[in-house]
């Protein structure tokens, strides 16, 4: 059989190229196979938004609808470092068809159906690089940069909801930044946010074990870069003593606290009013404070800025505004948001393993 290897449309979906140092070879592969690029939200950062071939985040049903038209139009995918989890395939809503995928692993590669072990990503791809067929592919332009539109509903003015709180966002982080969002709503805001240059985002898609955020904050103090911290109020309620060490070590870190009184992301997969959902309400604003901010006892310690609760997008501007002037200080924000807003992406995710589950069920009957 002659394959008409011309009329194959090519894409490349890269679920976590970080890992094992390989992100100096994937992107010698990019440039030169110029494919365009869609990362899954576990790689988002990983290559710059404003990178020619970036298309956008790839996550089933959680990515926008362009994106969806493009990969699954694709006559053949090439996927780096795939990790199929809940939260990394919009809850497992992927359907990438088996026939049209070539995937890039550390022990293996899988073509089609066939599994290669032994066969690892660090030495194919260099090779591959190499050796690209250019002759064979066929030009494809699509859309570049497909983030999310955000249409704001007029009912929402003044509260501060997800829909705007993502849109607004990413106007308030400067370049090369580090953004920490944790497990919860934080992490399904970023999907479809869109990131200024530079930006490295930490999330944990994978095991999504509440409370890492506040502390993995501390990463940036070596290189200087400023880190902004998203989380909610129950997972802050695992880590809140790391306010302490972020004092303590002088730091400059943004704390953004989405305070929605309890486990939204919770309530939205299980009942919403299962009692175990709700949490003790703290003050989380007056944190610095009670961690010893102003002590004569703490000489040398990170100097305070903003640290008081927003309820409204014009009071959160504000906010934003003193942080991004004020860069030598510390600030904390607490957001007061409706207990039952989410992105929209974790909405599809929950409808997504739910069907996944169901239909998994269904099979075993
Ligand atoms: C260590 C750990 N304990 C419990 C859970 C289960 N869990 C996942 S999300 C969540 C609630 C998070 O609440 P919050 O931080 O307020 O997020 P949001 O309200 O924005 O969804 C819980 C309890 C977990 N993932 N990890
Ligand atoms: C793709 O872009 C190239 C260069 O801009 C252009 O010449 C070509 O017509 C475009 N192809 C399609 C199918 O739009
Ligand atoms: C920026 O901060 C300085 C002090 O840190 C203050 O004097 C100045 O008014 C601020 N500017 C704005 C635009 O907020
Ligand atoms: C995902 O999208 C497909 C195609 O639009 C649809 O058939 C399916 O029901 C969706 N799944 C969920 C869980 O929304
Ligand atoms: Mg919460």
């Amino acid at each position: 059989m002659r394959i008409r290897c011309f009329l194959i449309y090519f894409l490349l979906i890269i679920s976590c190229a970080t890992r094992h140092g390989m992100m100096g070879k994937v992107l010698r592969f990019i440039e030169r196979t110029q494919l365009p690029v869609y990362l899954t939200p576990m790689a988002k950062g990983d290559i710059d938004e404003r990178h020619p071939q970036f298309h956008g985040i790839f996550a089933g049903n959680c990515s926008t609808e362009s994106v969806q038209k493009e990969v699954y139009n694709a006559d053949l995918i090439l996927s780096i470092g795939s990790m199929n989890s809940d939260f990394n395939t919009g809850g497992f809503t992927y359907r990438l068809s088996q026939k049209k995928a070539i995937e890039f692993h550390t022990y293996h590669t899988k073509i089609f159906y066939a599994v290669y072990d032994k066969v690892d990503m660090r030495e194919l791809l260099p090779d591959l690089t190499e050796h690209w067929p250019t002759n064979i592919i066929r030009q494809y332009n699509g859309t570049q940069n497909n983030i999310e539109p955000v249409i704001l509903d007029a009912k929402h003015q003044t509260e501060i909801v997800h829909e705007y709180l993502w849109h607004k966002l990413p106007d308030f982080i400067p370049e090369d930044s580090i953004v920490v969002a944790e497990t919860g709503t934080s992490e399904f805001g970023i999907f479809n946010m869109r990131a200024p240059k530079g930006v490295t985002f930490l999330t944990q898609i994978l095991w999504g074990s509440i409370g890492y955020s506040v502390g993995a904050a501390l990463v940036g103090k070596d290189d200087n870069r400023r880190v902004f911290v998203l989380v909610g109020d129950g997972s802050f309620q695992l880590v809140c003593q790391e306010i302490s060490s972020m004092l303590r070590f002088k730091t400059n870190i943004v704390i953004i606290l989405l305070n929605n009184d309890g486990y939204t992301i919770e309530k939205f997969i299980h009942e919403p009013d299962r009692a175990y959902n709700n949490i003790q309400m703290w003050r989380y604003h007056n944190s610095f404070e009670y961690f010893g901010d102003g002590l004569k006892q703490n000489r040398d310690q990170a100097i305070t800025g903003f640290a008081g609760q927003v309820k409204t997008q014009e009071e959160f501007e504000k906010a934003m505004t003193q942080v991004l002037n004020e860069t030598e200080k510390i600030h904390f924000i607490e957001v007061v948001m409706p207990a039952m807003d989410a992105p929209k992406s974790l909405v599809l995710t929950i409808e997504g393993t739910r069907e996944y589950k169901k239909r998994e069920q269904e099979e075993h009957e």
